[in-house]
């Protein structure tokens, strides 16, 4: 009877499986995802956009003052951003560029996987150098990008159809561990999270992180991390002060976004951006400086906060690393550290893990 049932439920499953493309997803996961259009999956019953307001007013109320990163990207920031990966200052873009380009064919040989999942930031020349070993490597495989902006998938999924037909491509447009934890447990894949995105996280945001990730993670997955390393202050402090101004134009049109966000007053003439190195934290530290007193309204929520004169909101941290630390600290989370890259100055590293058994 029993076997009788299992060869059934195969004879019925398996052309609704061929239909379904995406194996990417959990069985248990795959309700919860609907179809934003070709290649592009969104959690049900989420609302990506409504946190920003009880996001910044927490943070804004804190002492110090601070905003979450996520709050730079809106379209303005996006491209800012782009700016600031171009600077003759800003080496990290550039650097784990040439990095992956000079061993991308290792990285892939000693990852073998089926599916490449990248957090954040789409689909860029770093992500091509990947998917080019892995397609010349193991053939047709699966590419998904997981982000907050569906215009970042959209792009993405834009360029890896065009470069890349062979490959499959699963845009997921959620927070990363909401789709971390939907991927397929026994999908071999490639989680990778470049940029120093990880620089980000504060000292609570990183363990909850890998916490996650390392749970989410199946028997036969890897995670590809880049990273900036702790050097020279003043690399580093010229990398976050540009001559240009753009870094300072990024961080302050973070207030801009807001005041649209939560119909808020900012004033953006009236404060100045400041930036440091803390070597205490080993991270430096982006503020928005009040020039002169400011009371901030929030039209909408009825309330408000008076800005004092030489006061510093925090706008974003990047903390820089060492990589053998790094590669100790994952060891906890059950990362085992597989292989590790870094340029001739020893500047950035890209650093290989596997998920421990
Ligand atoms: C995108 C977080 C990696 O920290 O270097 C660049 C953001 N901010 N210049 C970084 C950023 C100002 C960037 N990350």
């Amino acid at each position: 009877m029993g076997s009788q049932a299992g060869a059934v439920s195969f004879i019925v499953t398996l052309p609704m499986k061929r239909k379904t493309p995406a194996t990417i997803f959990a069985h248990e996961a795959r309700a919860r995802w609907r179809s934003s259009g070709e290649g592009i999956w969104s959690l049900d019953g989420q609302e990506l956009d409504s946190i920003p307001a009880l996001s910044i007013l927490t943070t804004l109320w804190d002492q110090p003052r601070w905003l979450e990163a996520y709050h730079l990207y809106d379209q303005r920031g996006s491209d800012l951003f782009e700016q600031i990966c171009e600077l003759p200052e800003y080496y990290l873009t550039r650097t784990e560029n040439a990095i992956l380009e000079a061993h991308a064919a290792e990285i892939i040989a000693d990852a073998p996987v089926r599916c490449v999942a990248e957090l954040g930031a789409g689909f860029s020349k770093k992500t091509v150098h990947l998917l080019t070993e892995q397609l010349r490597q193991r053939g047709p495989s699966i590419f998904a990008p997981i982000d907050v902006s569906l215009t970042g998938l959209l792009a993405s999924q834009a360029a890896v159809q065009k470069s890349f037909p062979q490959i499959e491509f699963h845009g997921l447009h959620a927070r990363y561990e909401e789709a971390i934890a939907s991927i397929n447990r026994e999908l071999p894949t490639l989680f990778v999270f470049l940029g120093s995105t990880i620089g980000n996280f504060n000292h609570t945001d990183f363990p909850r992180f890998f916490r996650a990730l390392s749970a989410a993670m199946g028997p036969h997955d890897f995670l590809l991390l880049g990273a900036d390393r702790v050097k020279p202050v003043k690399i580093l402090e010229d990398a976050y002060d540009d001559s240009r101004g753009i870094t300072a134009e990024f961080i302050l049109n973070v207030f801009r976004n807001i005041n649209r966000l939560l119909k808020s007053n900012f004033d953006l003439g009236g404060m100045r951006y400041l930036s440091w190195f803390n070597r205490d934290w080993q991270q430096i530290e982006m503020y928005a400086v009040a020039a002169e007193s400011q009371e901030i309204r929030f039209a909408d929520l009825d309330s408000s906060f008076q800005w004092r004169k030489d006061e510093k909101i925090l706008v974003e941290i990047s903390r820089k690393f060492d990589p053998q630390r790094l590669q100790e600290q994952l060891c906890f989370f059950g990362l085992a550290p597989v292989m590790h890259f870094t340029d001739a100055n020893e500047w950035f590293s890209v650093l290989l893990f596997k998920k421990r058994t």
